[in-house]
C-alpha cells in the first residue's frame, strides 16, 4: 500500500523529529503532505543503513496499520511506562506505524492533534484524554471520517456512541479502595486529610476524588481540611504540601494522587521535620504503584499504595486485532489493579508489600 508506506516515512520522520527535540508535537500529526512522499516508489526508498528494514515494511504485503497516538504528556513515572509500553507494542516489527504526539497536558494541543490524524488517515486513533470534558466535535468528526477511536487510560464525557471502545483502570474504585483500607486501618480512630489531587479535569483525579470522597462520607470523625491539585508531577506535589503545611498544623493523612506527588510531598515534610510513614505522625496514602512508590510502600514511608497498571497497550492492540478481523468489540474492557501496603499490615483491601513483588514489578 503506496499510501501507507508514504504516510510510514513521514511519521517515523515527524516521531524521530519530536524525540530529538521534546517538541510539544502540535504541528507532527500533519507535518507533510501524504501525496509528496506517494511519488517516491519503494525502490528508491533510501539506503538500507538510513532505513532499517524493521521501521520501514515488516509486512510481507508493506501493510502496516496505522495508528496515532494522542498521549497526555511526560508528567510522571507511570505516563513514561504508559508511553514504552505503546512504542513498544505498536512497533512497526509487530506490523504497525505508530504516530505517537506527546500532547505536554495541554487540552487544545490534544485536541489539534486527533485533527492531524484525522487528515493524515490514519487506520485507528488513541486518545488517553488529558481531561475528560470537551470532545464532542473532534469525536464527530473522527466518526465521519470512519476512523475508530480507541479512548484509553482516561474517560471522557461524550456519548458513547461517538468512539469505538474505552478502556483503562476503574479511578471510583481505587479512590474507594484508599478510603476502604485506611477506615480498616484507623479503626475507629479520627483522619484530618488533606489531599494532593491529580490535574483538573482529568477523570483519574475525579474518579479518585469521588472513591475516596464516597467512603469519607461513612466516617464521621473524618475530615477533608483541604484538596488542592498537584498536577501530578513531583513539583506540583512538593509546592501544595509546602502550602499546606503553612497553613494546617493538625492533620494525620495526606493522600497524593500519584506516586510523583507523593515524592514531592515527603520532601516538603523532611524540610518541615514531619515524620510519615508507619513510624511517623503522617499516614501517607499514594495511587500508581510504580516501582518507586512500591520501594516507598515496602520501605514503609508511603503506608498504602493504590495500583494502576499502565501496561494497557496489549489491551489496545486486542481491540485493533478485533476489528481488523471484522469482529465486534466490547464498549469497555477494565484493567484491573490492586493495593499494597507497608510491610507489617495485613488488609482485606490490599497486599502486604515484600522485596518479591517488588522484584515482580516491571514499570
Ligand atoms: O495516575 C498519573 C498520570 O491517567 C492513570 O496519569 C493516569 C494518571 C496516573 O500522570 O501518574
Amino acid at each position: 500500500m503506496k499510501k501507507k508506506l508514504a504516510l510510514l516515512l513521514v511519521t517515523v520522520m515527524a516521531v524521530s523529529s519530536l524525540v530529538a527535540c521534546g517538541n510539544t508535537a502540535a504541528d507532527a500529526p500533519a507535518a507533510a503532505p501524504a501525496e509528496e512522499e506517494t511519488e517516491a516508489p519503494a525502490e528508491e526508498a533510501p539506503a538500507e543503513e538510513e532505513a532499517p528494514a524493521e521501521e520501514v515494511a515488516p509486512a510481507e504485503d508493506g501493510a502496516l496499520i496505522s495508528v496515532g497516538f494522542a498521549q497526555v504528556g511526560h508528567e510522571s513515572d507511570w505516563r513514561a511506562a504508559n508511553t514504552k509500553n505503546y512504542q513498544d507494542t505498536f512497533s512497526a516489527e509487530n506490523g504497525y506505524e505508530l504516530s505517537f504526539v506527546d500532547c505536554d497536558n495541554d487540552h487544545n494541543v490534544q485536541i489539534e492533534t486527533v485533527r492531524g490524524f484525522i487528515q493524515q488517515e490514519v487506520d485507528y486513533i488513541c486518545l488517553a484524554p488529558i481531561q475528560s470534558a470537551g470532545w464532542d466535535t473532534v469525536l464527530q468528526e473522527a466518526q465521519d471520517a470512519g476512523i475508530p477511536v480507541l479512548i484509553v487510560d482516561r474517560a471522557v464525557d461524550a456519548a458513547d456512541t461517538l468512539y469505538t471502545t474505552a478502556l483503562g483502570c476503574d479511578m471510583v474504585f481505587e479512590g474507594e479502595a484508599a478510603g476502604n483500607w485506611l477506615a480498616e486501618y484507623l479503626n475507629g480512630e479520627d483522619a484530618n486529610i488533606l489531599v494532593i489531587e491529580g490535574s483538573v479535569g482529568a477523570s483519574a483525579t475525579l474518579g479518585r476524588t469521588e472513591g475516596f470522597n464516597n467512603i469519607v462520607e461513612k466516617n464521621s470523625n473524618w475530615k477533608v481540611l483541604d484538596s488542592q491539585s498537584g498536577d501530578f508531577t513531583q513539583a506540583g506535589g512538593q509546592e501544595v504540601m509546602e502550602s499546606f503545611i503553612k497553613s494546617y498544623k493538625d492533620f494525620n493523612v495526606v493522600v497524593c494522587q500519584n506516586d510523583n506527588e507523593a515524592y514531592g510531598a515527603m520532601d516538603a515534610m523532611d524540610a518541615a521535620g514531619i515524620t510519615y510513614g508507619v513510624d511517623g505522625d503522617v499516614i501517607i496514602i499514594s495511587f500508581d504503584a510504580t516501582h518507586d512508590g512500591l520501594q516507598y510502600t515496602l520501605d514503609g514511608k508511603i503506608t498504602c499504595n493504590v495500583e494502576c497498571n499502565p501496561l494497557q497497550a496489549g489491551f489496545a492492540e486486542e481491540v485493533i486485532k478485533k476489528l481488523e478481523a471484522g469482529e465486534t468489540v466490547d464498549k469497555w474492557t477494565l484493567v484491573e489493579d490492586q493495593a499494597f501496603v507497608a510491610p507489617g499490615i495485613e488488609s482485606q483491601y490490599a497486599v502486604t508489600m515484600s522485596q518479591e513483588v517488588l522484584d515482580g514489578r516491571a514499570y
